[in-house]
């Protein structure tokens, strides 16, 4: 499946609840009089696109409207140039350490995805040709370190472990002491999930950074949050409140296969201005896609 099919298919649920209203509302009103720019507004809004850009895209139809009268058509394209213009800032490559392992950090809230996406990365890493390993640093929840274990040995790729109940920090100590060793182009660090509101769980997290840092200058290299797509803007607070512990360098948005309001990636693109690194749409290794604006942008609004 070509990269555009694959953004088309995960996003599927998103699209066809906003093609199907859209639709609805433009060809029950051609004329798109106030009534039907509410409605507009109003199903923009329960795709989570937030209410900055859908006030954008709204205002962008009657100006249209205004000036050259509409047609249905027209509200998808305008809808779509709306959304890539405030995606368009968005650098989603991964960064690359000018020299030795380059390290990156998978945070984020329980549940979110984290690990399937730190075997997702390794997979995509090793797709490349370049050498990856995984650092299993949630020591916390009860099957995590075999969770992400069963991943490396269906990847192929070698897991540095610890006990359970050990230091995060000294597993991924040791995990960077391996990346180093093996000269490993990539380490993910899987991190426990922790509540963006526990103080000393977030210290945890700056410890680990602090240890990593002192023993490789620059890492991590790369500090991604997890958000769950299907949490809608509770996902904002929590961005907010881990870039304030931990720095983040930007943002991967799990689960959008599952939500029809997928718009909230462009919700929090225009509120965070961290860039969005990769959508995670499906369970599968292959399910997670580098974040292109053009084609996100079309996949939701296709007709
Ligand atoms: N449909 C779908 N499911 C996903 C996606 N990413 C992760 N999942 C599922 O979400 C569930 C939780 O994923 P994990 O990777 O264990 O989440 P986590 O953040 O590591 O969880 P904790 O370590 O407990 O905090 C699993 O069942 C995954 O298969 C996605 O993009 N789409
Ligand atoms: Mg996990």
């Amino acid at each position: 499946m070509g990269l555009f099919s694959k953004f088309k298919a995960g996003l599927a649920k998103t699209h066809s609840k906003l093609v199907h209203e859209i639709k609805r509302i433009v060809t029950r009103s051609p004329k798109l009089t106030g009534d039907s720019l509410e409605e507009l507004e109003a199903a923009l809004i329960a795709a989570d696109l937030g209410m900055a850009v859908t006030q954008q895209i709204v205002a962008a139809v009657k100006q249209a409207y205004e000036s050259q009268g509409t047609t249905g058509h027209d509200v998808f394209a305008i809808a779509r140039t709306e959304v890539e213009k405030n995606l368009s800032s968005n650098n989603p490559d991964l960064l690359k350490a000018p020299s030795g392992p380059t390290v990156v950090s998978i945070v984020g809230v329980n549940g979110t995805g984290k690990t399937t996406t730190a075997a997702k990365l390794a997979h995509l890493i090793q797709s490349q040709k370049k050498t990856v390993l995984l650092a299993a640093c949630d020591t916390f929840r009860a099957a995590a370190i075999e969770q992400l274990k069963l991943w490396g040995a269906r990847l192929k790729v070698e897991v540095i472990a610890g006990a359970y109940g050990a230091d995060p920090a000294s597993v991924a100590h040791d995990a960077v002491t391996a990346a180093q060793a093996r000269k490993a182009d990539y380490l993910f660090i899987d991190t426990a999930g922790r509540l963006h509101t526990k103080h000393n769980l977030m210290q945890e997290l700056q410890k680990l950074h602090r240890v990593i840092g002192k023993q490789l200058p620059g890492a991590p290299h790369e500090v991604l949050l997890v958000l769950d797509g299907s949490t809608g803007m509770n996902a904002l607070n929590q961005a907010r409140e881990f870039h304030k512990a931990v720095p983040l360098t930007g943002l991967i948005v799990t689960k959008l296969d599952g939500t029809s309001k997928g718009g909230m990636v462009v919700a929090i693109q225009k509120e965070l201005g961290l860039p969005i690194k990769f959508i995670g749409l499906g369970e599968q290794p292959d399910d997670l896609q580098p974040f292109d604006a053009k084609q996100f942008a079309q996949a939701l609004f296709e007709e």
